[in-house]
């Protein structure tokens, strides 16, 4: 089966994010990777229209630790939307299975929870190439699709509560 590129969209389907604010939280393990979804995220968010100041860009240690940084940026910033960026690597031992379930459960409790967008950029892989291919490699950048869904996610809020 082919695997889609992260980084393809259609333009047009994508609202403005100019009067949206962000929170990102970024997993300093695999900060090679990390990293680079956060650029892409960035870099997303403000192609689409959204400011320099309406993105609030903070690390934790792990993967792990995103639900809770996410929390704290629901709590104690602003933004409309929170983006989670991770990378879970497939090792020797069961960690990988715990934290992805830890975060998965975790991020879908906030979504309810708060009933605004949490979005899952979380890359949970076999190997380091296949993280590397998901973070600006050779199948875009999981940071642009997380971006993307931030925004549309905030437009369908948006769009429901001004018509209600
Ligand atoms: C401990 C650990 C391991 C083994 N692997 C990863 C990983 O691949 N990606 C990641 O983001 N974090 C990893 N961690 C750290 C945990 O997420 C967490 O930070 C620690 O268990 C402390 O709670």
């Amino acid at each position: 089966m082919a695997t889609k590129n992260l980084s393809e969209y259609d333009l047009t389907s994508v609202p403005s994010a100019a009067a949206m604010k962000f929170g990102i939280v970024v997993a300093e393990w695999n900060y090679e990777i990390t990293g680079a979804l956060a650029e892409g995220a960035v870099e997303t968010l403000k192609k689409h229209g959204a400011s320099e100041e309406s993105i609030v860009v903070k690390h934790v240690p792990g993967t792990f630790e995103l639900t809770l940084g996410a929390q704290y940026l629901a709590e104690y910033t602003d933004a409309d939307a929170i983006i989670v960026l991770g990378c879970v690597i497939q090792g020797e031992t069961r960690h990988f299975d715990f934290i992805c379930q830890g975060v998965t459960q975790g991020i879908t409790s906030l979504n309810m929870k708060y009933n605004k967008p949490f979005i899952f950029g979380v890359l949970t892989t076999d190997n380091q190439q296949q993280a590397l291919d998901r973070a600006g490699g050779r199948l875009g950048n999981k940071g642009d699709e997380a971006a993307v869904t931030a925004i549309k996610m905030l437009a369908l809020q948006n769009d429901l509560t001004s018509t209600k």
